[in-house]
């Protein structure tokens, strides 16, 4: 059985396990990270040395980093096509990964962790109203995207629809005034209505 260890509320978590589910995979889930910790002991950090949540075991194979647990799994599951073999339309889910966890997530960092890791006499509002600008960049540009096409990177569902929906996910929850983003929308009613997100969509913002 594929073991997972980390926390619902982490949206690198979350990625996973909408692949897992996605995918229809069984496996168990062990908290870990966050309020749960964990993270520094002695064999989590065997297993991970940056005490980072997700961590995953699979056959005996024990991984991180989201993204690449993410291709592991489609590249075990070819048929499902969350990572197609054409090297073109799989470079442009890469680019669209890569984006996700280097640019679109960390540009909202700051107002996530604003609003719900920082108590309210502590907020920083110029540091939260920066990210929310960033952030907003970061909806535009996926505005621009998905006027053209239903998916992030075309007619198929991808591991990209994945890490962009669970960003998106975090997005389109804040309490905060967006600009209007229909396409972004639209695209996300799509693939957060699939079975495979279920649980990630289910998880309150904390
Ligand atoms: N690049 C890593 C980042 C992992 C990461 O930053 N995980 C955070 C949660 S999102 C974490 O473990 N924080 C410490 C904790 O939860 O205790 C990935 O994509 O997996």
């Amino acid at each position: 059985m594929i073991k997972l260890w980390g926390r619902l509320s982490s949206i690198n978590v979350q990625k996973v396990v909408w692949g897992l589910d996605e995918l229809g995979l069984a496996y168990e889930r062990i908290e870990a990270g966050g309020k749960f910790g964990g993270v520094d002991e002695p064999a989590f950090r065997v297993m991970n040395p940056n005490g980072l949540v997700p961590v995953i075991e699979i056959e005996g194979l024990v991984l991180w980093e989201s993204n690449a647990i993410l291709r592991h799994l489609a590249a075990t599951y070819p048929e499902a096509g969350l990572w197609p073999s054409d090297p073109h339309r799989r470079a442009d889910v890469d680019r669209w990964m890569d984006w996700q966890n280097t640019a679109a997530t960390p540009a909202m960092r700051d107002a996530f962790w604003q609003f719900y890791r920082t108590p309210p006499e502590e907020r920083d509002p110029a540091l939260l109203a920066r990210s929310v600008a960033a952030s907003a960049r970061v909806a535009h540009i996926l505005e621009s995207h998905l006027a053209e096409r239903a998916y992030m990177t075309g007619e198929s569902f991808t591991l990209a629809d994945i890490v962009v929906g669970a960003h998106a996910n975090r997005w389109l929850k804040m309490p905060i005034e967006r600009p209007p983003c229909p396409n972004l929308e639209t695209w996300y009613g799509r693939v957060s209505g699939r079975p495979g997100a279920a649980a990630v969509v289910a998880e309150p913002l904390t």
